[in-house]
């Protein structure tokens, strides 16, 4: 299965509108709360100075960045979610690997509030509420099954550990805390991972700020950098209609200049699509060449083989060895040639642990 970033959050909170932003294309944006509940799919290329880098010093004939999944999900915590679009819109939520949660920081009186309040903490509460809710729903149905279970013998001792598990999750969940931060031991959290449930998942909040926000600062943001900070997770600070309009800019002359107005160097998406490519634990490889040069997508800890797996499953079974050199040691001495007189090429066997960074050439046969 694919990672994918679930954009979640309040309705009208701009989820739509950075996701447009993410995309460049026009998903549906209203001011009212949105009535599709089919989730949006998009394949976003993770922007990457290092491909740049590399297309500069090889120019092969295509350059290929990693691309990383966003899926802009319709608004929860409303009285029409509670209808039966809801089941629709928690099932996209429980299929993400990552929540990216959009809290609305703009003060803007021409679109409604579900609250008609704008005020970081009730909303993340809100949300959070509405999340534990579908996961206590989910735990009483698991408890009807796991209590059959207890039964037969050879299923008792895992549904007893199971139900340990939500013995201690339930009442963090009614409190309207996440099941994450309740401490399991390794056996509880892993009999846990049967039931999907989504408040277990990662989480990043995104601060949808005005450009006065973004320029000074404001209390909305904040506070949701205070509640980030409290819960341990990543805030990203990003202006989602400032974002939509860049995104619509078409020279890239146009957009540094764009961003400087608001004295920025970096637009927030991008950092926001780092933010995400991160926290579900995926780094990034290299493969160079005057054909292509490429960023292909490996999970942290991922060796050698199941890196050059990514590639072709064929390079995964054939796989002899991988030619490792580092991005970095290459800049520094300016050709692939250098590297190898330098010494810093490396040959890496199957128990190689790729880092984010190598740019590699694979050896296989078939
Ligand atoms: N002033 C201001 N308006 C914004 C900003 N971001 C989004 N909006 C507006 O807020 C309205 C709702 O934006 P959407 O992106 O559709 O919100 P959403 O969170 O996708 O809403 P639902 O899918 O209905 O839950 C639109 O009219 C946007 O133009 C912002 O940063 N500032
Ligand atoms: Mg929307």
């Amino acid at each position: 299965m694919a990672l994918n970033c679930g954009i979640v959050g309040l309705p009208t909170v701009g989820k739509s509108t950075i996701f447009t932003a993410l995309t460049a294309v026009k998903a549906e944006t209203s001011n009212f709360s949105s009535s599709n509940k089919n989730p949006n799919l998009g394949i976003i290329a993770v922007p990457d100075p290092r491909l740049d880098k590399l297309t500069e010093m090889f120019k092969p004939k295509k350059k290929v960045p990693a691309t990383v999944e966003f899926v802009d999900i319709a608004g929860l915590g409303s009285a029409s979610s509670k209808k039966e679009g809801s089941n629709l819109i928690l099932a996209a939520v429980r299929d993400a690997a990552l929540l990216v949660h959009v809290v609305r920081c703009f003060d803007d009186p021409d679109i409604p509030h579900v609250s008609n309040r704008v005020s970081p903490a009730d909303d993340i509460e809100l949300l959070h509420l509405e999340l534990a809710l579908a996961d206590l729903e989910t735990i009483d149905k698991r408890h009807e099954k796991l209590t059959k279970e207890l039964k037969d013998p050879a299923r008792k001792k895992e549904a007893e550990r199971e139900l340990a598990a939500y013995a201690k999750i339930r009442p963090a969940l009614q409190d309207g805390k996440s099941a994450r931060s309740v401490a399991l031991s390794d056996e509880e959290s892993e009999a846990v991972k049967r039931s999907f449930l989504i408040t277990m998942k990662r989480e990043l909040y995104v601060c949808n700020a005005d450009e006065a926000g973004m320029k000074g600062g404001s209390a909305h943001i904040e506070d949701v950098k205070r509640i980030a900070q409290a819960e341990g997770v990543d805030c990203v600070v990003i202006c989602g209609k400032f974002e939509a309009d860049l995104a619509d800019l078409e020279s890239e002359e146009e957009k540094r200049e764009f961003l400087s107005e608001l004295g920025l160097q970096e637009s927030g998406l991008s950092v926001l699509i780092h933010a995400a490519y991160h926290l579900l634990g995926l780094r990034t490889f290299f493969t160079a060449g005057e054909d292509e040069c490429r960023a292909w997508t490996i999970k942290a800890g991922d060796k050698a083989p199941a890196a050059a797996g990514v590639i072709h499953t064929d390079f995964e079974k054939g796989f002899i060895k991988a030619e490792v050199y580092r991005y970095d040691d290459l800049v520094a001495l300016g050709s692939e040639r250098e590297v190898k007189v330098a010494g810093k090429l490396r040959q890496e066997g199957r128990e190689y642990v790729v880092q984010d960074g190598d740019v590699i050439f694979f050896k296989f046969n078939l």
